[in-house]
Parts: C-alpha cells; sequence; structure tokens
C-alpha cells in the first residue's frame, strides 16, 4: 500500500494496487463489503467506465442519473479548463458571477411557464431543504405564518438533510433521527401495489384515487396550517415507481382548491430523463415549486437548485431594498464552474436534440426491458422516459442478495446496473443506442437464468 501515489497521475493497472481504502468512509455503500470487493472507477469516457482492475463496463445509471451526454463530452472539458482560467471562483453574496446569472436564464427558458426564478444550491439534498424554506417563508411572508406543516410520501427520496429526510420516506435513512425529523410532518401513501400494477408499460391505469388522501390530511390538520406536499414527479431511487394516470393531477387540484404550495422534486426527472424539458411538462402537471440537480451539469461540478414561480419570488421582493429578502444560500450557491458547465450541457442538449432523443429511445427501452417478463425471478418490470427498473424475487430472509449478486456479476459481463433492494434499476445516458439497450437486457436475462 503506498498513499503517496498521485491519483491524477494513476493508470487502472497502478490505481488497484496504489490506494488505501481505510480511510474513506464512503456514503450509501456497505463499508466493509465494498472494502473486501473494491470497484475504483479510474477512467469514464462516453457510456463506459474502466474499472482499476482493467474490466470495461456501460454505465447503466449514466454515474447516478447524473450525466446524460456520457462522460468526458470534450465541450464540457473545454469549458472546465477555461472556466478555470476565466472565473474559477468569487464571492457568492453581494457580488455574482455573469455564467448564474445566464444558467438561471436559461433553465427558466426550460421551465413551465411562470416558473422562472432560479435559486442554486449544491446537490439535491440543499435544494430540497431550500424549497421547503422558501415554501414556509412565502406563506408567512403572505400573512398566513399558520402553514409550516409539510407533506411528503412514502417511499420518497427528497435527499438527506433534515428537511429531506423529514418529507422522505425510507424507513432506514430516518430510523436513526426520529426524534430530530421535522415536526408537522404527514405522509401521503406511496402508489406502489403490485397486484394491480405488475409489468404495467409506463403509467399504471390504477391508483389515482390515492392521491384523495390528501383531503384526508387536509380535513385533520386543516389547510391553513399546512405549507406544501413534495413528491418525486416519479420516485426513482426507490426503484422507479412510476405515478398512475391522474395522480398528480389530482394532487395538483387538490393543493389548489386549499392554498397549498405543490412542490415536484425533480432531481432526477429534470432535464430530460422523461423526453420532456421536466417530469412537469411530460406528465402535464406544473407545480409552484421545483427542485433540480443532477443532470444540470451532467454531473461534472456538483449543483443544484430551487425553480420558483415568479409570484412566489415577487412575494419575498418587499421590505427597504437595501435589506436581504431571504436569509439563505451556501458558499457554493451559482459557482462560476459548476454555473458555466450547466451552460454547455444544456447548450449540448439542446444543440443535438438530445432531449427528444432521449423521447425516441423511452419506448425501445420499454420494449427491450418488458421482454424480460416470464423469466425467473422477475417478478416486476416498470419504465418511465428513458429508464427502467426490474424487480426481482427477494432470497427468503436475505433483502437485497439477489439483485447483489446480479449486480456483481454484472460487471463481468461488461454492465454496471444500480441495484437498491432487490430491484435493478437503469437510466442510460441519452445517446443509448439500441444494441446498447439490448446488451443490458441480454445480460439480465443471462445472468436470471443462471443465478
Ligand atoms: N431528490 C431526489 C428526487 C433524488 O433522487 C435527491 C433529492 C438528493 O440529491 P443529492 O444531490 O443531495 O444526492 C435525490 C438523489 C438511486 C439514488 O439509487 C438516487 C439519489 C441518491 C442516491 C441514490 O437512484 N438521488
Ligand atoms: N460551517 C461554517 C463554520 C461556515 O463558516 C460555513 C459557511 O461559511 C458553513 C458551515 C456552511 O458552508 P456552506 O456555505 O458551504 O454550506
Amino acid at each position: 500500500m503506498n498513499d503517496t501515489v498521485n491519483p491524477a497521475h494513476m493508470t487502472p493497472a497502478t490505481a488497484a494496487t496504489a490506494t488505501s481504502l481505510d480511510h474513506y468512509w464512503m456514503p450509501f455503500t456497505a463499508n466493509r463489503y465494498f472494502k473486501a470487493h473494491p470497484k475504483l472507477v479510474s477512467k469514464a469516457e462516453g457510456s463506459y467506465l474502466t474499472l482499476a482492475d482493467g474490466r470495461k463496463v456501460f454505465d447503466c445509471l449514466s454515474g447516478l442519473w447524473c450525466s446524460p451526454l456520457g462522460h468526458a463530452h470534450p465541450k464540457v472539458v473545454e469549458t472546465v479548463k477555461r472556466q478555470a482560467e476565466t472565473v474559477d471562483f468569487c464571492a457568492p453574496f453581494q457580488v455574482a458571477n455573469p455564467w448564474a446569472h445566464q444558467l438561471a436564464g436559461k433553465i427558466a427558458g426550460m421551465a413551465p411557464g411562470g416558473m422562472n426564478r432560479v435559486f442554486f444550491t449544491n446537490s439535491g439534498s440543499e435544494a430540497v431543504d431550500t424549497a421547503l424554506k422558501i415554501a414556509m417563508a412565502y406563506h408567512r411572508l403572505r400573512g398566513e405564518a399558520g402553514r409550516t406543516r409539510f407533506i411528503g410520501r412514502e417511499r420518497g427520496y427528497h435527499g438527506v438533510g433534515f428537511g429531506g429526510i423529514s418529507v422522505g420516506g425510507l424507513g432506514p435513512n430516518r430510523k436513526m433521527f426520529s426524534p430530530l425529523t421535522l415536526p408537522g410532518v404527514d405522509h401521503l401513501p406511496h402508489t406502489y401495489n403490485p397486484k394491480e400494477m405488475a409489468f404495467t408499460r409506463g403509467q399504471p391505469a390504477w391508483g389515482a384515487h390515492l392521491a384523495d388522501e390528501l383531503e384526508r390530511i387536509v380535513a385533520l390538520h386543516d389547510a391553513s396550517n399546512i405549507a406544501a406536499v413534495i413528491v418525486e414527479p416519479f420516485a426513482g431511487s426507490t426503484g422507479i415507481l412510476v405515478p398512475p394516470v391522474g395522480y398528480l393531477q389530482k394532487l395538483r387540484e387538490i393543493c389548489t382548491k386549499h392554498g397549498i404550495l405543490l412542490i415536484f422534486d425533480e432531481v432526477i426527472t429534470g432535464f430530460g430523463r422523461l423526453g420532456s424539458n421536466f417530469g412537469a411538462q411530460h406528465y402535464g402537471v406544473t407545480p409552484d415549486l421545483m427542485t433540480f440537480a443532477k443532470q444540470v451539469t451532467n454531473g461534472v461540478i456538483p449543483m443544484g437548485g430551487v425553480i420558483a414561480k415568479q409570484e412566489i419570488y415577487d412575494t419575498f421582493m418587499t421590505g427597504p431594498e437595501h435589506a436581504i429578502e431571504f436569509s439563505h444560500g451556501y458558499t457554493y450557491s451559482g459557482h462560476p464552474m459548476a454555473a458555466a458547465v450547466g451552460l454547455t450541457v444544456l447548450d449540448v442538449m439542446q444543440q443535438d436534440g438530445l432531449i427528444q432523443r432521449a423521447a425516441e429511445m423511452a419506448p425501445v427501452i420499454e420494449d427491450a426491458f418488458h421482454s424480460l417478463k416470464g423469466e425467473p425471478g422477475i417478478i416486476d418490470i416498470r419504465n418511465a422516459g428513458l429508464s427502467a427498473a426490474v424487480e426481482l424475487e427477494p432470497i427468503a430472509g436475505k433483502p437485497g442478495l439477489r439483485a447483489l449478486n446480479l449486480f456483481e456479476a454484472a460487471i463481468d459481463e461488461g454492465q454496471l446496473y444500480r441495484a437498491a433492494g432487490d430491484t435493478l434499476a437503469v437510466a442510460p445516458p441519452y445517446l443509448v443506442s439500441k444494441d446498447e439497450i439490448g446488451r443490458m437486457v441480454d445480460t439480465i436475462r443471462k445472468l436470471v437464468r443462471k443465478l
């Protein structure tokens, strides 16, 4: 073991041996398992990653839903270099860099009509906490300070801040912190019912009525106490749960009726994953606030943010002109490197018609994945836009192990899937070919027959 090798100079061959794995406490990872079965990515190019042990894999989940352009895109590489030489950093408060303003304009132009004010953060988690704060402050500024409650959804993922885990609906992320989650949060039921919807292509026909649960929660607390409802357009990290037909429309109607803000967490669905700019446009429902992250910079420089309706922004723009209207922000909000990369990424998406391309490939991935129906151990297949999930029957008493085994075996076959519980998820770069989709599916077919 030699800790002193400059990692920038590592070749795939040296990376495997030159790096001590002892010190890095890895996020959302079984650390002991990983350190016994290391997978170090030493090169990323196009849609492929090379591991330090020399194996080359297709990046089935675009990093972690982050890299629709693939890796090392020449225009992005050039932007990083140019921006580092131009303005690498400047303070975010009281001064600003022009790229952040330009990117805000670009994002506003892609968002649904009227959603045209953008607050930058560095991650989806920060975006969610920011959106919750905007919602609460907005009501207070309008003289409805009693509206402090939030409504999330079971199985929802909204990052790992205290706000995000409070409205989130994943037990393992919450249980250690239960006493400190936000007070005044309720959860809608999740929308997954395999009896009614297993093997549905796209949106299930069953389940719109689950949105009526919102009326029940409103009746319990009274609308005058509720600030906002937050949901993912489709629930991504829990394994791609697609909204039932009419469900999001109903949530919108009920929120509007009661003066409750609707927040779409578009961290995964934003910037084309569904073949539209945002999930809002794809599903035809306009929220009041949207969060984004990940794809906005192709994952190259961390960035997230909140898009607000102009009316919400305007509500803050009161009081003396020299006074801060919203006491919130991050050292790296609107970071010039991230903003410049974001501009390039969104330009490339537009110039190369990549969101249209994602829309065109959506039926291809749908057909390919649903061809796995009937294979051993596959109990459900779901798809949304250019993403799909295969639900495996858990091994009795060992949840997650079947998917993990398949995930490991697939690396030898050249595929890096995402294993979450017993779900395998894919969301490839937008330039994915039919052949590449075929290989993702063929590998699953081969491995479920064998394992
Ligand atoms: N909201 C949503 C809807 C997300 O999907 C976040 C917030 C948090 O973003 P940051 O940048 O703080 O991680 C996410 C993140 C998976 C997976 O396996 C997905 C996420 C995170 C971890 C795993 O699909 N999405
Ligand atoms: N902790 C300390 C001591 C700080 O000074 C700051 C920012 O100045 C923060 C936390 C927050 O960091 P960030 O703005 O990067 O979220």
